[in-house]
């Protein structure tokens, strides 16, 4: 038996995550073109309270300041993700080189600062221009992730070496085109429809795959961060946690199902029947590319147990079950351990990084210049017990990314709710680290739990 007090292994990455639309702000500037999220934020009752993405954190104007607020906290690693739209404002066409230079100045910002880029190519931005051709429906947009992947690889691979090519392709996908929201653009499509823009982002992924081998140089990695539907077994034996792995690979049969399995598995395509994505020769060939490892955003799970004819039930929860302020967000640490190993044990996957776990809550304010989010703290605790268990049953977990380093723009919940170690006031732009980036900091010297 390990104990938590234990050490993660030699070189395991600690770091922290966010992504471009919701830190950068400066939505229309320096030929930046619109976003579907920037679309969508202007539809009432989209968002909580109306709030757009204009200017979030002004991360575009702040960026030396939050570096060097990183580099105090010992932050050495670093997840975030390019605009596709800063780059190609229509989507493909013509490339925006003033988006290109602001990746470079931050990039060397990040180098000064002792900091490694863990890239993300797409996390949810995608230009309005090619919503008006279709969007995730069409495959006009594969055809331009393409050319748009191949750019930044090009542009950045001399200073980027840790590429993720999509971001939670379910949030872009079916939580986008089925039932009008709550992600941009908010479309309701039918089951065939929605099934095609999975295979669309499947596709883009192996665009990402391809574009780092081609163009990413020596040393460069790349991987998907997925959010996998998570379940635990409700007790864990044999039984139950029979039951969970059957729902587990039912749930995740039309993504890392497809992607690892080298296609549409027949499970999948009787479930599916008429309404199955229209495919084209050679698609599992990029789709499938071999990776370098696997991303995972965890934050929460499903209880699961076995069914008393057989199967598997799903555990309705009771209406006290704690969970965090997002309604989603049960309160579940197992599910860092079932994850990470429901991944390894049905998949293979080989190294896996947790990409993104964390928690959000509406109400934290700064009082005498500090914000005490105990509740963060207890939750990270909690969840990095549950991964460190994992570690120590030999699943192969190299790194993990909180989310998020500062309060932002939550998507359809705008800037109510709050994900980050480092508190940020939207009013005069001032951060202030929680209690809870205090903690992580110390975890993240020591390598371990604290
Ligand atoms: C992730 N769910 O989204 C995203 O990658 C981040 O951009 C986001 O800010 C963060 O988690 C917090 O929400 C999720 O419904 C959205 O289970 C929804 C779910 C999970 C993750």
């Amino acid at each position: 038996m390990i104990s938590y007090a234990c050490p993660f292994p030699e070189n395991f990455v600690w770091g922290v995550a966010t992504a471009a639309p919701q830190i950068e702000g400066a939505a229309f500037e320096d030929g930046k073109g619109e976003s579907i999220w920037d679309r969508y934020t202007r539809i009432p009752g989209k968002v909580l309270k109306g709030d757009t993405l204009d200017v979030a954190c002004d991360h575009y104007h702040k960026f030396n300041e939050d570096f060097a607020l990183m580099r105090r906290l010992g932050v050495k690693s670093y997840r975030l993700s390019l605009a596709w739209p800063r780059i190609f404002p229509q989507g493909d066409g013509s490339v925006n080189q003033a988006g290109l230079d602001f990746y470079h100045r931050l990039f060397d910002a990040m180098a000064e600062n002792d900091i490694t880029p863990w890239v993300t190519l797409f996390h949810w931005d995608l230009p309005q221009a090619l919503e008006d051709r279709g969007g995730w429906t069409s495959r006009v947009t594969v055809d331009a992730f393409a050319k748009y992947a191949d750019t930044v690889v090009k542009a950045f691979g001399g200073k980027v070496k840790n590429w993720i090519t999509l971001n939670e392709i379910r949030c872009f996908t079916v939580l986008a085109y089925k039932n009008g929201g709550p992600k941009a653009p908010g479309r309701t499509e039918s089951d065939a429809v929605v099934n095609q823009t999975y295979h669309h982002a499947l596709l883009c992924h192996g665009h990402g795959v391809r574009a780092v081998r081609e163009f990413g140089g020596r040393g460069a990695r790349v991987g998907l961060t997925d959010n996998c539907d998570v379940c635990i077994p409700v007790s864990e034996t044999p039984r139950d946690i029979a039951a969970a792995r059957q729902w587990f690979t039912e749930r995740n049969l039309h993504i890392l199902g497809a992607i690892y399995g080298g296609g549409y598995s027949p499970a999948y395509l009787e479930r599916v029947g008429a309404d199955a994505p229209k495919t084209e020769a050679g698609d599992f060939k990029l789709i499938s590319m071999p990776t370098d490892f696997l991303g995972l955003n965890i934050y929460t799970a499903t209880h699961v147990r076995a069914g008393a004819a057989g199967g598997y039930e799903v555990v309705t929860l009771p209406v006290n079950y704690p969970r965090a302020d997002s309604v989603w967000l049960n309160l579940v640490p197992q599910c860092m351990y079932w994850a990470t190993r429901m991944v390894r044990d049905v998949y293979g996957a080989s190294s896996i990084y947790v990409t993104e776990n964390g928690c959000g809550y509406d109400e934290e304010p700064v009082i005498g210049g500090e914000v005490n989010d105990l509740h963060r703290r207890e939750y990270l605790r909690a969840h990095l017990r549950e991964l460190h268990r994992a570690v120590a049953d030999g699943v192969p977990i190299h790194g993990y990314f909180l989310w998020s380093f500062m309060d932002n723009y939550e998507w359809e919940d705008g800037y109510t709710r709050r994900f980050g170690v480092v508190h940020c006031d939207f009013a005069t732009q001032v951060r202030t680290p929680k209690l809870s980036a205090l903690w992580y900091a110390k975890v993240m010297e020591a390598n371990r739990i604290l």
